[in-house]
């Protein structure tokens, strides 16, 4: 794993290495600097997962074989490419939510220096992918189809970033539209597709395999992603930040986050107006509040509930698959994000 790691992490210096010399553009020392800067603070720092699971797929799906050095590499650049995507994405999903830290450090548009630039940053870490697609993949069968997966999923999360964002702000507060279908549609879009579904797509793609026949992977892996979503609104309210790397912002936001849905279900009449006068705002009397009540409606308890029922139908869902391969990769994901901290 750690080798695995070092692997990874020496394929990002040759793809970070191409982009800088990129001949389409007349890099100066200035120019190559910040792009340099903007990649190792927003693309290296994650945790990998997304990325590390394309290779750790594409191992388990030739059962074990040892890669070549090419496949490896190839793995690896799909793994960076969608890193790249989550960068890009969190650039700017941490402007529009207002974040403050993230992965242990200030957002990209805090630094000084940054600011809106780093919506700019966020459009080059864009193209980025389909620079290293086209550099790498062009001659491979599979490059119109990957062009192509990329581009759906990309239009599927900034959709779901669209209704996040509109639920969340349509001219005024209004919490009795939040229910639990409209966060599963959210979530569906924003986060299921480019964490769970593209980097195993990616692998299968890699494998030769038609994307068509493996609906059913798709499912799963939604149903995985949706979960993994509840986990990230949970934590955005009970984990230590510290552990977290980031600081949790969505009861300021008035988002339509899992704890808000599952606090409405279960609130009385008094409870109920306690959220609606303090759901939403900035001021940390506010926030308090609705933590408070959070704890008193055991959003604690009913989230382990939530956590152990998912577990347990993914479960099913993933033994029912008629390949052991394929099992062994959703299982491997599974795994990865159950219970997790961060
Ligand atoms: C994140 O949703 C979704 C995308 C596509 C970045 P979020 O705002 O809950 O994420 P985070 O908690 O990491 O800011
Ligand atoms: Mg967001
Ligand atoms: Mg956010
Ligand atoms: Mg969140």
């Amino acid at each position: 794993m750690a080798d695995l790691k070092s692997t990874f992490l020496d394929v990002y210096s040759i793809l970070k290495s191409d982009l800088l010399q990129d001949p389409s553009f007349e890099f100066t020392h200035e120019s190559r600097q910040w792009l340099e800067r903007m990649l190792d603070y927003n693309v290296r720092g994650g945790k990998l997962n997304r990325g590390l699971s394309v290779v750790d797929s594409y191992k388990l799906l030739k059962q074990g074989q040892d890669l070549t050095e090419k496949e490896t590499f190839l793995s690896c650049a799909l793994g960076w490419c969608i890193e790249w995507l989550q960068a890009y994405f969190l650039v700017l999903d941490d402007i529009m939510d207002n974040s403050v830290t993230r992965r242990g450090q200030p957002c990209w548009f805090r630094k000084p220096k940054v600011g809106m630039i780093a919506i700019n940053d966020g459009i080059l870490l864009r193209n980025h992918i389909h620079r290293i697609l086209k550099k790498h993949f062009r001659e491979m069968p599979y490059y119109v189809d990957l062009v192509d997966l990329f581009n759906e999923v990309e239009f599927q999360t900034a959709c779901g970033q669209m209704i996040d964002l509109i639920t969340t702000f349509d001219g005024e507060k209004d919490l009795s539209k939040y229910s639990l279908q409209i966060h599963r549609r959210i979530v569906q879009y924003k986060t299921a597709y480019y964490s769970f579904y593209l980097p195993v797509a990616c692998a299968l793609l890699m494998a030769g395999e038609n994307l068509e026949n493996h609906t059913d992977v798709k499912n799963v892996l939604v149903d995985m992603g949706i979960y993994f979503q509840v986990q990230d609104d949970y934590l955005d309210c009970f984990a230590d930040p510290e552990t977290l790397g980031k600081i949790g912002t969505d009861i300021e936001d008035f988002k339509c986050s899992w704890l808000v849905v599952k606090a409405l279900e279960r609130c009385n009449e008094e409870q109920t107006k306690i959220l609606y006068e303090n759901y939403g705002k900035a001021e940390p009397s506010n926030v308090a509040k609705v933590k408070a009540l959070y704890k008193e409606l055991d959003l604690e308890g009913a989230f382990m509930e939530y956590e152990k029922e998912s577990y347990e139908k993914l479960t099913k869902l993933i033994e029912a698959h008629q390949s052991k391969a394929i099992q062994a990769v959703l299982k491997s994901f599974l795994a990865k994000i159950y219970k997790r901290q961060k």
